[in-house]
């Protein structure tokens, strides 16, 4: 045993608590290490990759070292801990961010300057890990961000994607996706675990049978059983602590040996160990829609069990009992991703730890908490019954047991046959399936929505039954953005003129912002204000020429909307409107048109048409708008391929505008609206998601609201919505509508949108047709104010200034008050 404590080890040596130094020496020293002798690099034959790796390796050093002093100052705490599980993390870059949290810019830059070396080089030479879609993906590393930063014991669990998101390129129009090798060059920020590894069965049967002492007793003998490995990447959070994310790599097991096989059947036998590492292989590239695939399934079950069973081993090798298990622990269930884990604990603590049922229902239902992330009935998972009895027959029989029990107790209470029909975690109508969503509320002490209007339909709508019988289990936490790599590092610009005014404080309380307000009609600040802004906006121009060979005009106002595509994000409708303003400049109408940039970013699902050709639309319009002399002075049209944190980190900084406009009631939240107003853009958005708080913080005279309201929509569609009646009732819509099939924007192909247009004018789902007027006349508004000058900016500073409640920090103290009863601790070192 060695309990020494870290300290300990280097007392003798007489360097203390500096052995790994962070002054610009001591940098600069382990980076030449790492790069002669770690890399094992001359420098005639250093290339720009060995370059970055040599830093990266020397600033994991220093997160390493964070995070093992948390470890430890964890342990002596004997504090609750939280695990994270989350089929989706989005880090984005790590360097600039550790270099940020360990307060070491300075050093580094001036370390390799020394060197004839430029850090913003190193920092453009970084790939990120994209092991995720979107907002689900990126919440959670902000959330990681945020437990780090308050010193909360915690772990993030998740699967590390060999390749993750698909990068996607255009062309000739069309989004193209190409493999994410983000692994081609080695990844120096993980640390592999040979050590930590578990065995995960897959497939077979079960066999009941009563063992000596009477115990009945399940034994799954499975068809095949794959490894996983733990991969570690320390997280730091400001000035404090750090935590890890722990990813699982699928393999083939050891005990698979090679040698027992003859020459004819090696091949076989590596086919075999081919197979079990394709689990981890691939990233489902669909964000909010189904795949309903075995292998998605499979990837789910492997990176749960892999963490529950590193869990228990991590009770039980500290000599804890198994029934404390729910004291030691929470774990937060990012969306139904992960919910198989109810059933997997129960299987581990009842078949493999001979524990009662009862009792492990008892300590599994105070474990588990859910967030739920959507209304979207094509997002809420489902595993059709013979899918998941083939591939996990015992969890199939746990499911059924849960259920038998739960539905008893409904009954019960009294229960009518339709309600307990609703409720069952098994779904009857046509092929029998498993909702998810049910298991984990079953399995949950708490159950939580992303904004307080998502709560609010999560009790209302798809979970209503549930709210009526377990009220307390229900509750709210708003979700929140880091602000120290949305802003502090990423738009340092606005970071310095704010901590010249209000000091650095900020930095760990974003509510301190409020005291930014008082500045807001100061007219120099007003100026410095502007003047940072144009700066991003220079920056993000040159990007866009890099990127596109579009040249925009900073001076113009940058009007923008960045998001994974979706019918109901409605990037049609911001289409509708330029198209709009496209006719109206040909027919000379230009007064009241602020010159404008309008940029869009985003991937969609490979499989989902109508997103793709949404893409082919804006970059049609792009085209035709960006080339015509009449029209290219007011206003041009931008997509920009392979949006990503890195990228977006480019452009929320040189956002005038923001746009957030879903139709009421299908954002769950949203969190780049949060992004957006904390740099400053003024938000063009509707009642939906977070948006309603952001306006109620912000002040609704600096917001520009539009659209109908939930209520609104849900009593159109029970009028029986028509959208074909504003097409003909409403002269400016038809022409706009009209255009999408015209010669001039289809060069001749004039069916290329008629999906499209007809899914607009029959179906219409997501009502753009309906709130097309209200949101053409906010347009107005927003070019009258962007006109004057010193308004826009006062209610600029105003929305940065009131965003305090939009951190992560907030979130995670919401989580840790009203969901797993932690409190955090001291902060600095
Ligand atoms: C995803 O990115 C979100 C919800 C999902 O169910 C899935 Br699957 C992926 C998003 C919501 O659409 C956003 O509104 C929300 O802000 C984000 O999750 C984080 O809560």
């Amino acid at each position: 045993k060695h309990n020494r404590s870290i300290e300990s080890y280097f007392e003798s040596l007489g360097t203390g608590a500096g052995e790994v130094g962070l002054s610009k020496e001591d940098i600069t020293k382990d980076f030449l290490h790492k790069l002669f002798y770690h890399l094992g690099r001359v420098p005639a034959l250093t290339t720009s990759n060995d370059i970055y790796t040599a830093m990266a390796l020397t600033i994991r050093d220093r997160a390493l070292r964070k995070f093992v002093r948390s470890i430890e100052k964890f342990t002596q705490q004997d504090a609750r801990g939280i695990a994270y599980f989350s089929a989706e993390y989005l880090p984005g870059p790590h360097l600039g961010n550790n270099l940020l949290n360990l307060e070491i810019v300075d050093e580094t830059k001036a370390a390799l300057t020394e060197l004839g070396l430029d850090l913003d080089e190193l920092l453009d030479e970084e790939e990120e890990p994209g092991l995720g879609n979107g907002g689900l993906g990126r919440l959670a590393s902000c959330f990681m961000d945020s437990l780090a930063t308050l010193g909360i014991p915690s772990i993030a669990y998740g699967i590390r994607y060999e390749f993750g998101i698909f990068k996607q390129e255009i062309r000739e129009g069309w989004q193209m996706e190409t493999t994410d090798k983000w692994l081609h060059n080695g990844n120096p920020w993980e640390v592999m675990r040979p050590e930590i590894s578990y065995v995960v069965k897959f497939g077979g049967r079960t066999e009941h049978s009563t063992n000596g002492q009477n115990r009945y007793q399940v034994d799954w003998l499975p068809e095949s059983e794959i490894k996983g490995t733990a991969y570690d990447t320390p997280i730091l959070g400001y000035q404090s602590n750090g935590i890890i994310m722990r990813l699982w790599k699928a393999e083939a097991v050891e005990s698979f040996d090679f040698s027992v096989y003859n020459m004819g059947d090696y091949y076989r036998a590596v086919e075999k160990k081919l197979r079990s590492e394709n689990i981890t292989k691939v990233l489902y590239p669909n964000d909010e829609n189904l795949s309903g695939k075995e292998l998605r399934l499979k990837q789910q079950y492997f990176f749960v069990s892999c963490s529950l069973q590193d869990m228990i081993n991590l009770h039980t090798t500290q000599g804890r009992e198994l029934k404390n298990f729910h004291e030691k622990f929470a774990i937060q269930l990012n969306d139904t991703h992960p919910s198989i884990a109810v059933a997997e604990l129960m299987r581990l603590f009842v078949d493999e730890h001979e524990m009662e049922w009862d009792e492990a229902w008892d300590i599994t239902r105070n474990t588990f908490a859910y967030t739920n992330h959507t209304l979207l009935p094509e997002a809420l998972e489902k595993w059709a019954v013979s899918l998941l009895g083939r591939i996990l027959p015992r969890h199939l029989e746990i499911i059924y047991e849960i259920n038998s029990r739960f539905l008893e107790e409904l009954r019960d209470k009294g229960f009518s046959g339709d309600q307990i029909a609703r409720m069952s975690l098994i779904d009857e109508n046509g092929e029998p399936s498993v909702r998810m969503a049910h298991l984990a509320t079953v399995g949950s002490f708490k159950v939580n929505g992303v904004s307080e209007l998502h709560s609010r339909l999560l009790k209302s709508q798809v979970l209503n039954d549930f709210a009526g019988l377990w009220p307390q289990k229900f509750t709210n936490v708003t979700n929140g953005v880091t602000h120290r790599r949305f802003l502090a590092m990423s738009n340092p610009g606005l970071a310095n003129l704010i901590s010249e005014k209000i000091g650095e404080g900020w930095l760990t309380d974003l509510t301190s912002f409020k005291e930014l307000e008082k500045l807001a009609e100061n007219e120099d600040f007003q100026k410095r204000w502007r003047e940072v802004k144009l700066q991003n906006k220079q920056a993000l121009t040159q990007f866009i020429k890099e990127q596109t060979g579009v040249t925009v005009d900073p001076e113009m106002l940058f009007d923008v909307q960045v998001k994974r595509i979706h019918e109901y994000k409605r990037q049609h409708l911001m289409v509708l409107h330029i198209i709009d303003l496209y006719l109206r400049i040909k027919d000379g109408k230009t007064e009241n048109i602020a010159a404008s940039t309008f940029i869009f970013a985003g991937k969609a699902a490979p499989g989902y048409f109508l997103a793709k050709l949404i893409i082919r639309l804006i970059t049609a319009v792009a085209e035709l708008v960006n080339e015509d002399e009449e029209v290219n002075r007011f206003i041009k049209v931008v997509f920009l391929p392979n949006f990503n944190v890195k990228q977006a980190q480019r452009i929320y900084p040189a956002a005038d505008l923001s746009e957030q406009i879903s139709m009421a009631g299908k954002e769950a939240s949203g969190t780049g609206n949060m992004k957006f107003a904390l740099n400053g853009a003024l938000t063009i958005g509707t009642l939906d998601g977070a948006n309603v708080e952001i306006r109620e913080e912000v002040g609704e005279e600096n917001f520009f609201l539009f659209g109908q309201t939930t209520e609104e929509i849900q009593q159109t569609r029970n009028e029986g919505y028509r959208p074909y009646q504003y097409y003909e009732e409403n002269p400016k819509l038809k022409k706009v509508l009209d255009f999408l099939s015209s010669e001039e924007l289809t060069k001749g192909d004039t069916e290329l949108f008629k999906p499209l247009y007809h899914n607009l004018l029959q179906q219409d789902p997501y009502q753009l047709l309906k709130d097309f007027d209200s949101y053409c006349s906010k347009k107005e508004e927003v070019f009258k104010l962007w006109n004057d000058k010193k308004e826009w900016t006062k209610k600029s500073i105003l929305n940065v200034a009131r965003m305090g409640k939009f951190s992560s920090d907030r979130s995670i103290r919401d989580y840790c008050e009203k969901i797993w009863n932690v409190k955090p601790v001291k902060l600095k070192e």
